[in-house]
């Protein structure tokens, strides 16, 4: 790999460890700043950050073992450690993003019902063709990519659609809040496909598809996770305003 290859990629994953690392310290320590009745979305949040920093020290070494002078292709690169932190922390930021809503317990399940098996049927589809594991024929990543777009767009299909009969309860502050925070997540989950396309087609180690693939992924989890997460603890912190008017005055000195 060249040197500027892997200056980049081993910046991008040491950046990933730092914002995963810290929102989690600061999420696990500001959780005190949001009414009891939120705070379990925004410990989802932490654990989220935290299982990722934990796959981010992971790759960053698998990387270094893989690239680095010290390893020198002794062993491959293993995508699979993004695909078992996705397993985990996908569920549970669909989880937090129902959890900081505080709808009724009943349309809470039935979403998380439909959400958390799609996000797992997504990663799981999507594996086998970004470990180019070529189960079926050779090439037939593009095929997995295919199939792990339908419980893509599901999830979509749910948070756009059915979220939002969920929504007409909440206070406009929240609405327009919950709105940003979709946006966000479709505009931060829409890149991993878009990065998953770029190293589809390889053959072999492809070095351009796997630097833009792999800074791609980073970028999207850090805004995914690391910002949605903090969009979270505001929406949090502004319902907490609203439930109670002390909260309020402490929190917000109006
Ligand atoms: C923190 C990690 C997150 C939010 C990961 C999200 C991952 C996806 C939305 C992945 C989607 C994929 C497709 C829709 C098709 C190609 C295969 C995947 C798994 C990259």
């Amino acid at each position: 790999m060249s040197n500027g290859s892997y200056t980049l990629v081993y910046n991008m994953l040491s950046l990933g460890i730092a914002s995963m690392l810290f929102t989690s310290i600061f999420l696990f320590v500001a959780r005190e700043r949001v009414a009891p009745r939120y705070r379990m979305a925004v410990m989802v949040s932490g654990t989220v950050t935290a299982i990722a920093a934990y796959h981010y020290f992971r790759m960053f070494d698998d990387f270094k073992h893989a690239f680095g002078t010290d390893g020198m292709g002794v062993v491959a690169y293993n995508v699979g450690y993004r695909y078992v932190d996705w397993f985990l922390t996908v569920p549970l930021l669909l989880v937090e993003t129902v959890a900081v809503l505080a709808l009724a317990a009943t349309v809470q399940r039935s979403l998380l019902n439909k959400l958390v098996p799609a996000a797992a049927a997504m990663i799981a589809l999507g594996y086998p063709g970004d470990a180019q594991l070529n189960l079926l024929y050779q090439g037939d990543a593009p095929l997995w990519g295919l199939l792990s777009t339908i419980p893509f767009l599901y999830i979509l299909y749910v948070l756009f659609v059915e979220l939002g009969k969920g929504l007409a309860g909440q206070s406009e502050a929240v609405q327009r809040k919950i709105k940003e925070l979709r946006l966000l997540l479709l505009a931060t989950w829409g890149v991993y496909p878009i990065s998953f396309i770029f190293n589809m087609n390889a053959t072999g180690f492809d070095e351009g598809g796997f630097v833009l693939r792999e800074t791609g992924y980073t970028i999207a989890d850090i805004l995914a996770k690391c910002l949605f997460g903090l969009v979270i603890f505001t929406i949090a912190r502004i319902k907490s305003a609203e439930d109670d008017a002390e909260f309020a005055k402490t929190e917000f000195k109006k």
